[in-house]
């Protein structure tokens, strides 16, 4: 049977402008530069359940399965869509790696040039290997993520060039699509929100995400919002901006997030807290959602699962927890191969005898 492709794709996900358009800052006159993102799914997470006891259930939520790998690419639609409304014809960001990954994807699908401030030396394989593919202009400075942020907001105030890191509040819009699948898919808000904090845009934006779907009357209440930061990049947690942050998960190493203020009102509005969990801590959650989930993260979305596993005596009893899983582990392959715990038999004859040796039979 011929199908056309309008057909097609009137059955298929939208992305999620058109999906979620009465809830987005969008009109008639935005041009709509998507890549289908959104509607990840919600996965149960029963490994993570045992390991807390008191039978709650917990659900990952796969955001690394969003068109370039990670979260990033629902604020970006909008932020690129209303962008190009505006007659932008350039973009620039500072990025840890994801944002730059998927500014430099929505740029080519929007025909813009895309321009990126990447620490030197602190950026995933994975994200490097994809901004220079889409053809972004990538500026790597002997600095941080604090400090490219800084330059690149001075540089959109003084030249054409339309910043989409999330201080551009379309940005958060889009981000908070992913607590209205939250919702969507288990008929109400989870008791329990875990997620990873770096610059402090993703859990604001889960906050404003929930809070519009209960005014709205789509939920009938808001979780209590945990963020977990790196130790060695732990701001928020610590109460104090950190100069020089240091941790294995490359991609939350940023010691003065934006979405500060933002993050601490989630905190406090929903009974919730902002902890840190330590590089062990991180790389244990990691292998664990690996190993006993099949579910392959980058390092930093593992913090959400750390803090949690972390935070285990103060689940409820009973509690529906939903962690969110913010990247996708193919991002870092040199951390993973690192830190996997599992080595590789090489070097072993081609012939059956030797490999059944091997597998020790
Ligand atoms: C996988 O790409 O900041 O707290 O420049 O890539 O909203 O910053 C990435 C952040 C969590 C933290 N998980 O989210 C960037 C960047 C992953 C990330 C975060 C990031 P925010």
């Amino acid at each position: 049977m011929t199908l056309s492709l309008p057909r097609l794709q009137s059955q298929a996900w939208p992305g999620l402008i058109r999906h979620y358009w009465d809830y987005l800052p969008v009109s008639d006159s935005t041009p709509t530069i998507t890549l289908n993102e959104g509607n990840t799914p919600l996965v149960s997470a029963p490994a993570i359940a045992e390991a807390i006891g008191k039978s709650c259930q917990v659900f990952v939520k796969l955001d690394g399965l969003n068109p370039t790998g990670s979260f990033k690419d629902r604020g970006m639609t909008v932020a690129v869509s209303k962008a190009k409304e505006k007659g932008a014809e350039a973009l620039i960001c500072a990025s840890t790696g994801n944002t730059s990954a998927s500014a430099a994807a929505y740029a080519a699908k929007g025909k813009m040039r895309a321009y990126v401030l990447l620490p030197d030396g602190y950026v995933a394989k994975g994200k490097m290997a994809q901004a220079l593919m889409h053809g972004a202009e990538a500026i790597a400075i002997r600095g941080n993520f604090d400090e490219a942020l800084a330059i690149v907001c001075e540089i959109a105030a003084k030249y054409p060039v339309a910043l989409v890191n999330s201080v551009n509040p379309y940005r958060l819009c889009g981000q908070k699509t992913a607590a209205f699948e939250i919702v969507d898919a288990l008929g109400d808000a989870p008791d329990w929100l875990c997620i990873p904090v770096g610059n402090a845009g993703n859990i604001s934006a889960y906050w404003m995400g929930f809070s519009h779907y209960r005014n709205t009357g789509k939920s009938s209440r808001s979780p209590q919002m945990f963020g977990f930061e790196a130790e060695g990049s732990a701001a928020i947690a610590l109460n104090r901006a950190i100069a020089n942050p240091s941790t294995v998960a490359t991609a939350i190493r940023i010691g003065n997030p934006a979405s500060w203020h933002k993050a601490t009102a989630a905190r406090d509005l929903s009974g919730g807290d902002i902890g840190s969990v330590t590089d062990a801590e991180i790389l244990a959650a990691y292998r664990l959602l690996a190993r006993e989930e099949g579910i392959f993260c980058e390092p930093a979305s593992a913090a959400s699962v750390a803090g949690l596993l972390k935070y285990r005596d103060r689940v409820p009893t009973g509690a529906t927890i939903v962690c969110v899983l913010t990247g996708n582990g193919l991002k870092d392959p040199d951390t993973a191969v690192k830190h996997c715990e599992t080595d590789i038999h090489s070097g072993i004859p081609a012939n059956l005898s030797a490999v059944a040796k091997v597998m020790g039979f």
